[in-house]
């Protein structure tokens, strides 16, 4: 059995004001490409296949084109993928769905709630091999409100509460070859997993969201998504695959691939990736003008993030370099001068305690200082901040 496991598609994605439909079609189109070549029994996208809950026009074309050139290369193939995918955090679970009972009786499952009733079970998709069932459970994004009117959830508390409850009522049998795919932020051994920008807003907040691998560790293989950077959480069993492009200038240079996954009897697994390398990347760059405008030659068609290094004052620092680059993500400058700036601001900072912060702030912002019954509900409600962190 083989399948493709990729995550966090994005589509509708902007960076920093740039448009990425080129991007993302250009690997929709290598996907197919990739599918022709390896010929998966199927092809899982673990969560966030739109960037927003309220998709753009292109956006929802990007997913029609991912699912229309599947098709057809099944139809060449002779042979249907089942195409299995689930809701992540950034999806609108109703929206996503739209369609998706039509869309089973052509191989593809798109799972956008977990369990929310009684008589209700992961949606579980069974394929069939020379060495017998897989079974693909699909678990889609899930908070701990999800799941109050399950008997047994109303006390859940953590995602890792959620998520382990969840798969202990689904019967599974583990002398089976299982596959899970879930959206969640999972720690192996308590070690959070590699971050980047584009993943906000955080799951992750005060240890609630996070859940431990031991919770899914019975799986013969667990296709992960909601981290951004392709890595393994301590076995290749289990894996975040990673975004097909960097979303943010903090990937900038990372590695973006599609994970291929091979079961053969139950203890065989191979994991192994296809890189994707776009026509455009996104990269960062630092040094002098002199040396940027040098480095266009190189990079003059990427997305770049520049950090000018030159003492002296630039006029209008972006608008020249525009003669030289297509597509500048920010133009910063770091040299004697605006690391003192920062620093005095970070001084100014620290020397105020939350109260006096918020006091500057609300003065800044409505021009007069806080009365006197203002004052009162803000103690109260830094009190409620400080026990509950
Ligand atoms: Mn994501």
């Amino acid at each position: 059995m083989k399948f493709f496991h990729l995550s966090d598609l994005h589509f509708g994605k902007q960076l920093h004001g740039y448009d990425l439909v080129r991007e993302q079609r250009a690997f929709i189109e290598d996907t197919v490409q990739a599918v022709r070549k390896e010929q998966p029994d199927a092809v899982v996208v673990a969560g966030d296949i739109y960037d927003k809950a309220v998709p753009s026009g292109s956006a929802m074309t990007l997913l029609e084109e991912f699912l229309l050139g599947m098709d057809a290369v099944s139809e060449e193939m002779g042979k249907k993928i089942e195409m299995l995918l689930i809701a992540g955090n950034h999806d609108s679970a109703p929206r996503l769905r739209y369609g998706s009972t039509f869309l089973k009786r052509h191989h593809i499952h798109i799972a956008v709630f977990p369990p929310q009733e009684e008589e209700e079970q992961m949606q579980k998709v069974t394929l069939q091999d020379d060495f017998g069932e897989v079974n693909f459970y699909l678990l889609p994004y899930v908070s701990v409100g999800m799941l109050r009117l399950l008997p047994g959830g109303e006390n859940i508390q953590t995602a890792n509460d959620a998520v382990s409850f969840l798969i202990g009522r689904e019967e599974v049998d583990w002398t089976k070859r299982n596959v899970l795919v879930s959206h969640q932020f999972y720690m192996n051994g308590g070690k959070e997993p590699v971050q980047c920008d584009s993943e906000l807003p955080r799951l992750y907040v005060g240890g609630l969201d996070g859940v431990s691998t031991t919770a899914v560790e019975k799986f013969d293989y667990v296709a992960l998504g909601h981290i951004h950077s392709p890595q393994n959480l301590g076995t290749e069993r289990i894996r975040y695959c990673g975004t097909p492009f960097p979303y943010s200038v903090s990937e900038a240079g990372q590695d973006k691939s599609i994970t291929v996954v091979e079961l053969g009897t139950k203890e065989e697994l191979l994991v192994r990736q296809i890189l994707w390398k776009p026509e455009k990347s996104v990269c960062r760059l630092r040094g002098m003008m002199e040396e940027i405008v040098g480095d266009s030659k190189k990079h003059g068609r990427d997305y770049v993030s520049i950090t000018l290094t030159d003492e002296e004052p630039l006029d209008a620092p972006r608008d020249y370099l525009e003669h030289y680059y297509d597509s500048i993500l920010e133009v910063k400058i770091d040299n004697t001068r605006s690391r003192r700036v920062f620093e005095e601001e970070i001084m100014d900072m620290q020397e105020m305690t939350p109260f006096e912060a918020f006091a500057s702030f609300f003065e800044d912002i409505s021009g007069r200082g806080m009365t006197a019954q203002e004052e009162e509900v803000l103690k109260d409600i830094l009190e409620e901040v400080v026990l509950r962190c």
